[in-house]
């Protein structure tokens, strides 16, 4: 079987060394040369353990090659961002880019994969594209069988539900989701991925599929939405949230998740608009969930403010920029929003601490914060800004931080 991935992104990537590493021959594509080039010389442009070694062998076997345009395959899979326009609306550009991309390139008997997360209805949009583009296919639609077609290609959604920092291994051993946009798609899909999925691969259509993957990161947005809600009413109240939180977790039917300095990431903040955006009355729970958690970073800095107005001219300690912790990725991250806004509008002298990275982002360096190690910038905080939850962080002397303000928005200490 031939593969050909589009997008050599955090999905698209590890997704085509791994099946290359399973015998396939994998065409990728990428829009950047720069990243084609990486990846032709055995490198990689992301940071994901594991990732390094598996490009390496599937690039020296000649199994994974890299280019910036598509050729013929067996299967062809999507794997481009989704992101959302002003006022929520998804973005289905790079989809719809990539579908016009391949169009010319198919055949017969093709199956091509929507992996890229997106709203209701993608799939059966990327088989209209198709149809446009190529009227000589018989290409599937929703609720019509086509018997015995031998023109026909195969289109279905199997949403990706890997886990950053353990890709390699979740692409693997993770239940997959795949609907067809016919049952003939699914069928086709389902047995593609039960070649490499230890996992169960289980079968329902596009739609399904689709709203399936948005459940899931919805699910873990809302339920953050009601830790960091709740992490509110204790400050109000005078109660210890991690004692509380602690404490209800101990019935067995209740599992509240982590307060934190609000959510980043690149998907549980994305994901819950595009029910939200084709559901706008309906989810209504969904919406203020996202707004929960998008209005936590604010909170963070209105504490941060009230804390460093007893000051002449504060140092504030920010203990962590990844998004989340214990891996290095900064993209969308509360942590380093809050600690450029810090120091952007002069409440204190910023200085950050991130043992996963060598050199802060431009935009931090501009605002005027300043990367140290956690030993010094200890020493010299009046205020320390627990941002992210990195397991390094734990060890610090509980004597040092009694001497100082602590504004432990993860619980580090707990
Ligand atoms: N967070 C909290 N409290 C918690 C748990 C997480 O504040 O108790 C925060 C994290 O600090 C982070 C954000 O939420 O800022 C998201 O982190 P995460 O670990 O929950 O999820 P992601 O964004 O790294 O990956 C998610 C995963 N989805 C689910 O667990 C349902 C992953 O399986 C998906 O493949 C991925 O989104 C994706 O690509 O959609």
């Amino acid at each position: 079987q031939t593969l050909c991935i589009m997008g050599l992104g955090y999905i698209g990537l590890p997704t085509a060394s791994l099946l290359a590493s399973k015998g396939l021959r994998v065409h990728g594509v990428d829009v950047s040369a720069r990243v084609v080039e990486t990846i032709s010389a055995g490198h990689i442009h992301i940071r994901e353990p594991a990732l390094d070694i598996l490009v390496k062998s599937a690039v020296q076997s000649g199994r994974l090659t890299a280019h910036t345009e598509p050729t013929a395959a067996d299967i062809f899979i999507l794997a481009v961002p989704t992101p959302f326009k002003d006022g929520f609306e998804p973005d289905l550009r790079y989809v719809e880019e990539a579908t016009r991309a391949i169009a010319p390139c198919l055949a017969a008997g093709n199956l091509v994969i929507l992996e890229s997360t997106s709203p209701v209805g993608t799939s059966e949009k990327v088989a209209a594209w198709i149809s446009e583009a190529r009227p000589d296919l018989v290409v599937p639609r929703r609720g019509i069988q086509e018997i015995e077609a031998p023109e026909s290609i195969h289109v279905a959604h199997c949403p990706e539900r890997v886990l950053p920092g353990q890709i390699i291994r979740e692409l693997v051993d993770n239940d997959r989701i795949v609907g067809g946009v016919d049952e003939a798609s699914t069928i086709a899909a389902a047995d593609f991925y039960r070649q490499f999925v230890a996992g169960e691969v289980l079968e329902t259509d596009s739609r399904t599929a689709e709203l399936a993957k948005l459940t899931e990161n919805t699910f873990r947005d809302v339920n953050i939405a009601l830790a960091n809600e709740l992490s509110q009413v204790c400050d109000h109240l005078g109660v210890d949230v991690w004692d509380l939180v602690q404490l209800a977790n101990r019935h067995p039917r209740v599992n509240v998740l982590r307060p934190g300095p609000g959510v980043g990431g690149h998907c549980i903040a994305v994901d819950p608009w595009f029910i939200v955006h084709s559901a706008p009355e309906q989810a209504r729970l969904i919406r203020l969930a996202r707004e929960v958690n998008s209005g936590k970073p604010e909170q963070v800095m209105a504490k941060v403010r009230a804390k460093a107005a007893r000051f002449q001219s504060p140092t504030i300690a920010c203990l962590g920029l990844a998004y989340k912790p214990d891996i290095d990725d900064l993209r969308e991250s509360p942590a380093l929003h809050i600690s450029e806004r810090l120091a952007s509008e002069g409440v204190g002298r910023v200085l950050a601490v991130e043992p996963h990275i060598e050199s802060l982002p431009a935009a931090l360096k501009e605002a005027g914060v300043g990367l140290c190690g956690l030993d010094e910038a200890l020493a010299e905080a009046d205020i320390v800004l627990g941002l992210v939850a990195h397991r390094g962080f734990r060890k610090v002397s509980r004597q040092l931080l009694q001497e100082k303000i602590v504004i432990d928005t993860c619980g580090i200490w707990r």
